[in-house]
């Protein structure tokens, strides 16, 4: 029976990992324990005890989320790591919704906050309580307004150890709060056994409130470090949050993007005097950069973000010159000066930034004002100042017969490029504010729009 307990454990373990206590590699569980784990399950995204989830796979998981040495043993720095102050809220479960994506059905939601910390000025609770709704509210068409007394879509509470919910807090440390997605009512229950702050020298209210929020709202947790639906607590600037790219893709996934803020977002990038600094496909997106920015089109999606580049590659914050994606490599070579990095997604490879020099352009050359690559012949097109040249990938040198002037092969783009990027055979040479398309192999012209004109704008 002992045995048959610690199976039982370690397979529920994977679904949640951070509601459970410290556990011995032996079949030392408390019956207290088992209990935790089983309610805090059943008690959760799923109304059934998952017993058939394969414990070392949900452990590989869970050691890959926290970065730790992949052993798939339950070893003390798995247990250190799912013990940190983090929510409660079980991990590693989709990618960033929960499972069937459940989601409000309604666009205005109400909430009642049923209890107060002693911790904290009851303004300040229902301060950093407003501002974490308004921080889910600024980035979709969700609006969430605050009743007393009737009764409300999602209810918020502090509560300490066991409160009625077969999810027992913790005591101080470990879980901070925990909150429902919507298939099961969405609720926020925040640990009254933490010190409460509205700033940094307790735990932080809103920032808590605003990860929980998440969760309420239909948001799983993220792998991505840096989100705010990372399951751990990280102390920012609670003035000064700013939602991370990956939390704001999931919660427009779930609800699209607030129709003022993508009314802005689309003046601002569908002025006809637009011009960009680069443009690259990025992973089947198109990315469009300018100044500190980018703006991402998705084939699939009408709504279109603009992120901070800084968001994404935390090394570069501004004013990228030129950018190409190798797909097969699934690597995006993004240009700055005299120097380059090839990035996998976000991640920087090593060895970067290299100096443009090393890919044979002469001294003169101090910047590349654009950059492309053509898969089929495996070549990279270079423009800066008036020339191109033509770098040959799989023999890792510049092509002969180059630098050609733009003029003579381009023409009608004029004198310089100011970004480029191929796709299906067709190079776009972006100049001022219009576009150029021509076939890359034939360098026929194809015809001429607006730059903008592929991010949706007339
Ligand atoms: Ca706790
Ligand atoms: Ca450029
Ligand atoms: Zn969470
Ligand atoms: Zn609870």
């Amino acid at each position: 029976a002992k045995m048959k307990r610690f199976l039982l454990i370690v397979a529920l373990c994977g679904a949640l990992s951070c509601a459970l206590p410290v556990i011995q590699e032996t079949e030392q569980i408390s019956k207290e324990d088992m209990m935790l784990a089983k309610v805090t399950v059943e008690g959760n995204s799923t109304p059934v005890v998952r017993s058939k989830i394969i414990p070392e796979h949900r452990i590989l998981q869970m050691q890959q989320f926290f970065g730790l040495k992949v052993t798939g043993k339950l070893d003390k720095n798995t247990l250190d790591a799912m013990k940190k102050p983090r929510c409660g809220v079980p991990d590693i479960g989709e990618y960033n919704t929960f499972p069937s994506s459940p989601k409000w059905k309604k666009n205005d939601l109400k909430y009642r906050v049923l209890n107060y910390t002693p911790d904290m000025d009851k303004a300040d609770v229902d301060n950093a309580i407003a501002r974490a709704w308004k921080v889910w509210s600024d980035v979709t068409p969700l609006t969430f307004t605050r009743v007393y007394g009737e009764s409300a879509d999602i209810d918020i509470s502090f509560a300490a150890g066991s409160h009625g919910d077969y999810i027992p807090f913790d005591g101080q440390g470990g879980q901070l709060a925990h909150a429902y997605s919507p298939a099961f009512g969405g609720d926020a229950h925040f640990d009254e056994d933490e010190i409460w702050t509205r700033d940094l020298k307790g735990t932080n209210l809103f920032l808590v409130a605003a990860h929980e929020f998440g969760h309420s709202l239909g948001l799983g947790h993220s792998r991505v470090w840096g989100a705010l639906m990372f399951p751990t607590y990280q102390p920012w600037d609670p003035q000064n949050l700013r939602l991370h790219p990956d939390d704001i893709e999931g919660i427009q996934h779930l609800y699209g993007n607030n129709p003022v803020r993508q009314l802005k977002l689309r003046q601002n990038m569908c002025d006809p005097h637009l011009t960009f600094d680069a443009v690259t496909t990025l992973r089947k997106e198109t990315v469009f950069f300018k100044d500190s920015f980018f703006w991402r089109k998705n084939p699939l999606r009408r709504d279109i973000e603009k992120t901070p580049i800084s968001a994404f590659w935390p090394v570069l914050s501004s004013g990228i010159d030129a950018a190409y994606e190798n797909e097969v490599d699934d690597t995006v070579f993004l240009f700055k000066g005299h120097k380059y990095w090839a990035t996998k997604g976000s991640i920087i490879q090593p060895g970067f930034p290299k100096n443009i020099h090393h890919l044979g352009f002469p001294r003169t050359v101090q910047k590349i004002d654009a950059a492309a690559y053509d898969k089929s012949s495996k070549k990279t097109y270079f423009f800066s100042g008036n020339s191109y040249w033509r770098y040959d990938e799989a023999k890792h040198s510049m092509e002969k017969g180059y630098p050609r002037k733009i003029t003579v092969d381009f023409h009608e783009t004029g004198h310089k490029v100011d970004a480029a990027f191929l796709v299906n055979g067709h190079l776009y040479l972006f100049n001022g504010s219009k576009q150029y398309e021509f076939d890359s192999r034939t360098k026929q012209f194809l015809g001429e729009t607006k730059s903008n004109r592929r991010l949706g704008c007339q």
